[in-house]
């Protein structure tokens, strides 16, 4: 948008005096924050009406990104930069005597999400928008967002994270647009005076689901899409007659939309998380209907104007509940409803680990949704039926909805989509070859892939302004828009000023970071050391644990010869663990004491030092990413689904040490062999070993003299305040068969990690790397992901056409 510093000034003041009734000279830091949130919704709500106007008078198809997760992280920047005001108002506000980045650090970090797969849904919402993409998030509005860690004593303590304290100035409650959820109850079916069945509820417990939308501003266009989160609220009762139990009832419903289930790849069978996912889906779907009404235009054509995508099976219930509303509402025909959400729906897989797939008693979802059980039943009879007549009843029996009591809902998410991908090009073939594989024998055409992508308005443009800059001043800035553009870099690959440069901007990073370190967990690191980075979900799959064997490895090898030639190392670790998860809760101790022992060693002083960040997530992201020399991604191959937080460290320069798992593959593939250190077993390898159960982790115990001893460290004293965790976690990797390969592992980690001490020491090939990763990064842009689900999955128009 057009906005002069003269022009941003003088609303900025209007709007404190406006708001406050105060001068700038007499407001707070809270009280600017806000009035600059109000001015910027000012600055879009133009815009946000008449893309709404526009969907509405072209009569767009639009899709529905249902997501259980939306981790935004922190909106003022971001609004400001694709608003494309950010000089504009930093320069304004310095007039005044404000500073944007304190200003910044003002708005709570809306950790609506986990991990992976919420940040994915919030990087896919901006690149929708800025794609010029008719399409909204629709999802819940938890008032208590991730946990916020603690480490007490080295041990994870969760607190609640009360993002909504003091309001959200993004948001706006839309009641008119409130819509009824029903739980419980009784259902039955009558005939009605025409003849036709219809159901009738008795004892329900309603449920009012009250929207808040967000706008999500596109970058450079006016495009504002929505992002709808509901909240849970009690009905409106003009005939309370027990006051308490009224209260009760509040409390009750209101629960619904309090907190997120805080378990990443992992799934909590409880009645109240069955409650968000039917509450939320209910709701958004009612909403869409709602809307689409409006066009006058018969159910059948449903599929013609709208998209739902189902993230993860968190979702799935869309596929029961738009069939009810079809049938019971608008009184269609079953094999017409089927056709319509068959076509209208679409799902992603996030994952293939086992304890993530979500099954839920059938008698829980007979109780809490008597309708949907039945519809639910009649899906999976129907399906049964049919399936029967083509293939052999092992694998119908397999892939049926309800089996032993319980329904599994990626069963139910795939049968009632038209679509399933997978999201990273070895995660979909894994889908297809194995863990899918009967699905991908009945209907081959649903399978694709979709990699995933980030938005480098974040990870880049915000997040590493230098960066930007250099890039901006070496091939201008057609890559803001296409992102591959990036491989312009390339021509740079042997110019030394550009590499120095580079080099310089990664030693601001790295300073900045250290700053951050001291002035927070009071710790000094030197700046010079490699900065090794590994930031993730806490999980015995993605392998901390390695990181930390390695660390130990290095601890003995100074301590052995206090004059070991070793590049200086700080290792970074970033990782919340599910509260119920004990193992990896007690790795997050493990590395915790493993730190004080090294971080207190003088003998060690700028050699070694080991940062475990506390609370990490977005935020913490945006400070670490752009100071990594060194991207951690060590999974055992086949078990992380795509990863992007490799994405995110690669497009700021890091240098990837890797597993050929997830998306790693298709990093590789663009980087060449030379700029990525690959190591490890491959996913056939993995494979292989499952098959003949030839693994045997004792024995890299007691034939590996260097593994001996740093897993005797585990149990022998040498960490001191981890003995309890130590024994543990020696007897998972020694005795009990080491279920992710970690000692299989360990050597060829260590070969690449001495590679990259080597290497690290030649800071011209070294910069020569990371700009080759820069360069390679465009392609893992969410604009494009974003744009091969709107034309191949959802069939919705979209400004920038892919690859
Ligand atoms: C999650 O974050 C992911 C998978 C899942 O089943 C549940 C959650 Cl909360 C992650 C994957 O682990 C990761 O590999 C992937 O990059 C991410 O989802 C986005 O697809």
């Amino acid at each position: 948008m057009d906005l002069s510093k003269r022009k941003f000034k003088e609303d900025f003041k209007k709007m404190l005096t406006e708001v406050y009734s105060m001068d700038i000279s007499e407001s707070e830091s809270t009280e600017q924050f806000f009035t600059l949130g109000n001015l910027l919704r000012s600055y879009s709500s133009k815009n946000w009406s008449r893309t709404n106007q526009q969907y509405i008078e072209k009569q767009k198809k639009q899709a529905y990104y249902f997501s259980m997760e939306f981790l935004l992280g922190r909106m003022l920047k971001s609004n400001l930069l694709n608003l494309g005001i950010l000089d504009t108002v930093r320069n304004g506000l310095q007039d005044f005597g404000i500073d944007l980045e304190q200003l910044i650090t003002i708005e709570p970090d809306p950790g609506l999400g986990n991990g992976g797969l919420g940040r994915l849904a919030a990087c896919f919402i901006d690149s929708m928008a800025t794609s010029e993409i008719p399409a909204h998030g629709n999802g819940i509005r938890f008032k208590y967002g991730l946990f916020k860690q603690k480490f007490v004593n080295g041990y994870q303590v969760e607190l609640p994270e009360n993002w909504l304290q003091n309001g959200n100035v993004w948001e706006t409650r839309k009641m008119h647009a409130a819509v009824t959820v029903r739980f419980y109850g009784k259902v039955w079916l009558e005939q009605n005076a025409a003849g036709v069945l219809e159901p009738h509820y008795s004892d329900t417990q309603d449920v009012l689901a009250v929207p808040y939308d967000s706008a999500v501003i596109g970058y450079d266009n006016s495009t504002v899409n929505t992002l709808r989160l509901w909240s849970a609220e009690i009905p409106p009762k003009d005939d309370i007659t027990d006051y308490w139990s009224y209260i009760h009832q509040r409390n009750q419903i209101e629960s619904i939309s309090e907190v997120l289930y805080p378990d990443d790849s992992n799934y909590e069978g409880r009645l109240l998380r069955l409650k968000q996912e039917y509450f939320f889906v209910s709701a958004g779907i009612q909403s869409i209907l709602r809307h689409y009404k409006k066009m006058h235009l018969h159910m059948n054509h449903l599929a013609e104007k709208v998209a739902i995508h189902i993230n993860d099976t968190h979702p799935a219930l869309c596929v029961p509940e738009l069939m009810r509303l079809l049938l019971d509402e608008e009184h269609m025909d079953w094999d017409h409803a089927w056709n319509v959400t068959v076509n209208v729906m679409s799902y992603t897989n996030h994952t293939i680990m086992s304890e993530a797939l979500e099954k839920w008693p059938i008698d829980m979802i007979r109780s809490l949704l008597p309708r949907i059980d039945q519809i639910i039943c009649e899906i999976d009879r129907r399906f049964t039926m049919k399936m029967s007549t083509l293939f052999e009843s092992a694998l119908v029996e397999r892939t049926r909805i309800v089996e032993g009591g319980n329904v599994k809902m990626a069963h139910l998410a795939i049968i009632g989509s038209h679509s399933v991908n997978g999201v990273a090009q070895l995660h979909t073939t894994i889908l297809k070859e194995k863990v899918l594989h009967d699905f991908f024998l009945i209907y081959p055409s649903k399978f694709n892939n979709k990699t995933n992508g980030i938005a480098q308005r974040r990870w880049l443009m915000l997040a590493n302004e230098p960066l930007r800059d250099l890039i901006q001043r070496k091939i201008g800035n057609e890559w803001e828009t296409t992102p591959t553009e990036l491989n312009m870099l390339k021509a740079f690959r042997d110019d030394k000023d550009t590499l120095h440069e580079l080099a310089q901007i990664k030693q601001l990073n790295k300073e900045r970071f250290a700053e951050y370190i001291k002035q927070t967990m009071n710790l000094e690191i030197n700046t010079d050391a490699i900065f090794d980075v590994q930031i993730k979900r806490l999980h015995a799959y993605k392998r901390q644990l390695l990181n930390l064997l390695h660390i130990l490895s290095l601890y003995f090898k100074i301590k052995d010869d206090p004059q070991a030639d070793i590049q200086p190392r700080v290792f970074i670790f970033g990782a919340k663990a599910a509260p119920s998860y004990t193992y990896a809760k007690q790795i997050i101790k493990l590395i915790n004491s493993v730190a004080d022992l090294i971080n207190q060693d003088r003998e060690l002083e700028n050699k070694l030092k080991i940062v475990f960040v506390e609370n990490y997530g977005v935020s913490l992201a945006e400070k670490i990413i752009p100071a990594a020399d060194v991207s951690e991604q060590i999974s055992l191959a086949s078990k992380e689904a795509s990863g992007t937080s490799n994405m995110k460290l690669m497009l700021n320069g890091a240098i990837t040490l890797a597993t050929l798992d997830g998306a790693n593959v298709e990093i590789r593939d663009r980087v060449g062999d030379q700029n990525i250190m690959i190591f490890g077993l491959r996913e056939n390898e993995v494979y292989q070993y499952y098959r003949d159960g030839s693994y045997h982790s004792r024995n890299y115990y007691e034939r590996n003299p260097v593994l001996h001893r740093i897993l005797d460290a585990l149990i022998d004293g040498t960490i001191p305040g981890a003995e309890a965790e130590g024994h543990s976690i020696f007897d998972s990797l020694v005795q009990y068969g080491d279920e992710y390969f970690v000692l299989r592992d360990f050597d060829s980690y260590a070969a690449v990690q001495e590679r990259i001490d080597h290497l690290y020491r030649d800071t011209l090939k070294w910069q020569r790397m990371a700009l080759i990763n820069i360069a390679g990064a465009g392609i893992f842009s969410s604009d494009y992901t974003v744009q091969q689900y709107a034309s191949q999955i959802w069939d919705v128009s979209s400004k920038v056409h892919p690859l």
